[in-house]
């Protein structure tokens, strides 16, 4: 009888063990991919990455010019420099499709730092949401130019700041980031501010979807000439439950 027991309880002490470390096993799984870029198109085939909720993910990117990745909707960006890799790491948590995106700089390939038509040069929010703000302080030392801005989420709606030591002098100016009354369309309300040097801009999001204030026309509208901006869809990233 007694043997009986022992051997019982051995076995049940089996099974919890065994049943315990089936639970510790669930390890995230890790998906690694390598993504080469010419001249601003992916060139080894990949079009879709197909990835599982709660997926580690590691992106590895090179390309032969000066290109900024962008992964929407986790909103992710790497500035991948000619011949070094960028590593993009990132849990896959929302499930969805997204788009993996380029601003591929066609000029001569050098920085223009101080231009301030480039994109996000001046400023760039963070992801804004409803009712977050955005500030940016317009430098002491700027006058008589305008600064465009832009929602780099959906890059079609532009603002315009006029900066100029002759204008009225205010030490804010609040703009409303709102919609076009019975459409989607994103507007800034106002969209035209006059200020001077020193005064501080705020946005407000009045909106439920995310919006990324940042200074510089839209590449579609890029005022330089013979050297655009060009946002192109590189690949996918499908997530699934
Ligand atoms: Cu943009």
């Amino acid at each position: 009888m007694k043997k009986i027991t022992i051997v019982l309880l051995f076995i049940f002490v089996l099974l919890i063990l065994f049943s315990c470390s089936e639970i510790d096993i669930e390890i995230p799984k890790i998906v690694e991919t390598a993504i080469s870029i010419e001249d601003g198109q992916v060139s080894n085939g990949l079009e879709v990455i197909t990835l599982k909720k709660n997926d580690q993910v590691k992106l590895t990117f090179t390309s032969n010019n000066e290109i900024e990745i962008h992964l929407h909707g986790y909103d992710i960006k790497n500035l991948v420099k000619p011949n070094e890799t960028s590593v993009m790491e990132f849990k896959a948590i929302a499930t969805g499709r997204y788009n993996v995106t380029s601003h591929f700089d066609q000029g001569d390939g050098s920085h223009h730092d101080h231009d301030h038509d480039e994109h996000g040069v001046l400023f760039e929010s963070k992801s804004l949401l409803l009712d977050d703000f955005y500030s940016y302080q317009v430098p002491a030392d700027f006058a008589d130019f305008p600064i465009v801005y832009h929602d780099h989420m959906e890059h079609k709606t532009i603002g315009t700041i006029e900066i100029s030591k002759n204008n009225q002098s205010i030490d804010e100016v609040k703009i409303l980031i709102t919609e076009k009354p019975n459409s989607q369309t994103l507007v800034f309300d106002p969209d035209l501010v006059f200020v001077n040097p020193g005064t501080k801009i705020i946005w407000e999001n009045k909106l439920a979807r995310k919006v990324r204030i940042t200074s510089g026309p839209p590449p579609s509208v890029s005022k330089h000439s013979g050297h655009h901006d060009e946002e192109t869809t590189l690949f996918r990233i499908e997530v699934y439950p």
